[in-house]
């Protein structure tokens, strides 16, 4: 007869997580960090009760804000190149609502996070409940449902008996390298306190180790045959480099043959920027070297990349009209995209393959020279941008130039939103895979300090280094209290322009009036003169305002040497950012305007579209 505990469904669930495990560094641990948990009604007694109960095995993390608690558990499975993962819940309604945003990120970068939310009760006997958003003509619609479009695996749990396949079909897609994303368990509140004899095998030990697929034979071959007559072949990396662990298989795959990489957001670091023949950052905010071998490349090996439109400058950045694409991907949906080559596999698995096909080919050596030169060449135009400068209002580049002379590249350097993205991605010269952490998949403003707490729940030991503007700031900042709580520093470096920087520059290229962005150009009674260094004292940090970048520097080094979360604070100017390299970037301008300034953007903007590829 089948040995049986009785349980309640939440006591299940969270004893059924502590048996999952995951191996690190050659070293088993378990799979799931800990939950994130704001309770209220909907999961504090069902869902609460069972995890004081595994609090040891399991811990679990107060937080003040839902959306930055999910934030904080999907930087933890990024930090950690997806090998552990953690969950979080909520109560039912704005609880859950709030961790919408997040599931949409995790579900755009494919990131694993298990969201629990709280749900309304199943038996619907007090309906409509606090906080039930109640449906006219439709009974089984909750608030949770919101969470269908943005989750990789969505179930609503009402009967005990459903968490057995619900938590078997989640484990399956955290896990799989080509599923991976959210995971939505929604929790009728009455049956996360509902008990039932559940079999004793379902809590057994398991060891989640990543699959790592191999090419297919036929992909293989006819991928190995176009690059073997490829003249002007160029890699670009994504974040499925990282994932995979693949950076040193990449490496020697372009030691072998010549052929330069060039690296999306995700992909960044995949390869250190030291390295010759990384010519790092590709597209809209590429650099100078990467940009212009893409425009030539005549064959495309693009591994592990969603080819956003970032990477590929809204489809026109790859100019060469008889190039292959060969889409090196796990994931079937995105190794087909623009027509590419499909090449399915691990991202290791299939550079090593490949890697073994095509032996003895070289990438003809004026191409690789030519590579090498374009490097650096942009490393001196880089260099000169980041240089330190007395300018009373230095720019987000010379910023970036203090943090990188001042604390270098063996930490965490996070940032989302903003203008920093662009900047950082051209500029930042990136250490060892990981070592530059960045949500551009969705560039949520609000992710880098909580999503900082989570790398370095990931990472305690490496400094993690949160780049932010004012208005991300702003947005979300109250995790830096649980970072104070948990002893978990953080140095969180903030821009202050006094506004929507960015979106106030790419307002003035479309031809738009400046308008609603920076604190000065909307409609205010008081222009806001926020104190940014009380605020995050009063929070329990540090924090300090640099008035130069000489005094920002040292302020920094102070930072490093503190145990405490510290924020360093600098003005920067709102109108600046680095002209050398990047690329054309598709933002509809209006077709017909009272405004002198949109017509003339609406003319650069029909050219530009010419060079767009469609259905190429
Ligand atoms: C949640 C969210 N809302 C809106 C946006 C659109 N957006 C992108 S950057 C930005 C301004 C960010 O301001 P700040 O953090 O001060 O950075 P700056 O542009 O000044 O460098 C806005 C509104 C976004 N990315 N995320
Ligand atoms: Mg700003």
């Amino acid at each position: 007869m089948t040995k049986t505990v009785r349980l309640t469904m939440a006591q299940a669930l969270t004893r059924y997580l502590t048996r999952q495990m995951s191996v690190i560094d050659g070293k088993m641990v378990p799979l799931f960090g800990g939950v994130w948990a704001i309770f209220g009604h909907g999961n504090v007694a069902g869902l609460g009760e069972a995890l004081y109960q595994v609090r040891e095995e399991l811990p679990t993390y107060r937080a003040h804000n839902e959306q930055a608690m999910a934030h904080a558990a999907i930087a933890f499975a990024k930090a950690n190149f997806r090998q552990r993962i953690m969950a979080a819940t909520s109560s039912i309604g704005p609880g859950a609502v709030n961790m919408v945003t997040a599931a949409a990120l995790a579900h755009v970068n494919r990131l694993p996070v298990l969201l629990l939310p709280g749900d309304v009760f199943a038996n619907r006997v007090p309906d409509p409940v606090l906080q039930q958003v109640e449906d006219f003509g439709d009974g089984t619609v909750s608030a949770n449902d919101c969470f269908r479009p943005v989750s990789r695996y969505f179930d609503r749990i009402t009967r005990p008996e459903q968490i057995i396949p619900a938590l078997a079909r989640a484990m399956q897609v955290l896990t799989d390298p080509a599923e991976c994303g959210p995971v939505t368990l929604s929790l009728c509140q009455d049956v996360q306190a509902e008990a039932y004899d559940y079999p004793e095998s379902f809590f057994a030990e398991r060891v989640w180790t990543p699959r790592r697929p191999r090419p297919d034979r036929d992909e293989l071959a006819t991928a190995a045959e176009v690059l073997k007559a490829a003249k002007k072949p160029l890699i670009v990396a994504g974040g499925g480099v990282l994932y995979s662990g693949a950076s040193e298989e990449l490496d020697r795959f372009v030691e072998a043959t010549g052929i330069p990489v060039c690296e999306t957001q995700g992909g960044k670091s995949a390869l250190t920027d030291d390295h010759g023949l990384n010519m790092a950052a590709v597209g809209v905010t590429g650099t100078g070297a990467a940009n212009r071998l893409a425009e030539e490349a005549d064959v495309v090996l693009v591994v592990g990349t969603r080819l956003q439109d970032f990477t590929t400058g809204s489809w026109s950045l790859f100019k060469n009209s008889g190039k292959t694409i060969i889409g090196l991907n796990v994931q079937p949906f995105d190794a087909g995209k623009h027509r590419a080559l499909p090449l399915v596999a691990d991202a290791r698995e299939g550079l090593a393959e490949l890697g073994a096909a095509i032996a003895g080919y070289k990438a003809p050596a004026v191409w690789t020279e030519n590579a090498r030169t374009g490097k650096a060449e942009w490393r001196k135009a880089a260099a000169k941008v980041t240089a330190a400068t007395n300018a009373a209002l230095p720019s987000d580049a010379q910023v970036i130039g203090a943090v990188q002379r001042t604390l270098g590249s063996d930490i965490i350097v996070l940032h989302a939103a903003g203008g920093l993205p662009g900047e950082m991605h051209k500029l930042w010269q990136a250490g060892g895979p990981g070592s530059y952490h960045s949500e551009y998949g969705f560039s949520c403003m609000g992710y880098e300090i909580a999503g900082g707490l989570g790398a370095k729940m990931a990472r305690p030991d490496k400094e993690v280094v949160i780049m932010i503007g004012d208005g991300s700031y702003l947005m979300l900042n109250s995790e830096i209290a649980t970072s104070v709580m948990l002893g978990l520093k953080l140095t969180i470096v903030l821009l202050d322009n006094r506004g929507y920087g960015c979106i106030n520059r790419l307002q003035m290229a479309t031809g738009g009036a400046n308008f609603n962005n920076l604190l000065r150009d909307s409609r205010h009674e008081v222009l806001p003169d926020i104190d940014f260094v009380a605020h995050a004292k009063s929070l329990g940090a540090n924090a300090e305002k640099a008035a130069s970048i000489a005094d920002f520097e040292a302020a920094l080094d102070r930072a490093r040497k503190s145990d405490r979360t510290t924020v360093v604070l600098i003005d920067t100017d709102p109108l600046i950012s680095t002209g050398e390299g990047g690329h054309w970037w598709d933002v509809a301008v209006p077709e017909v305007s009272a405004r002198a300034e949109v017509n003339a953007a609406r003319k650069g903007y029909e050219e530009k579209l010419k060079l767009q590829r469609v259905g190429d």
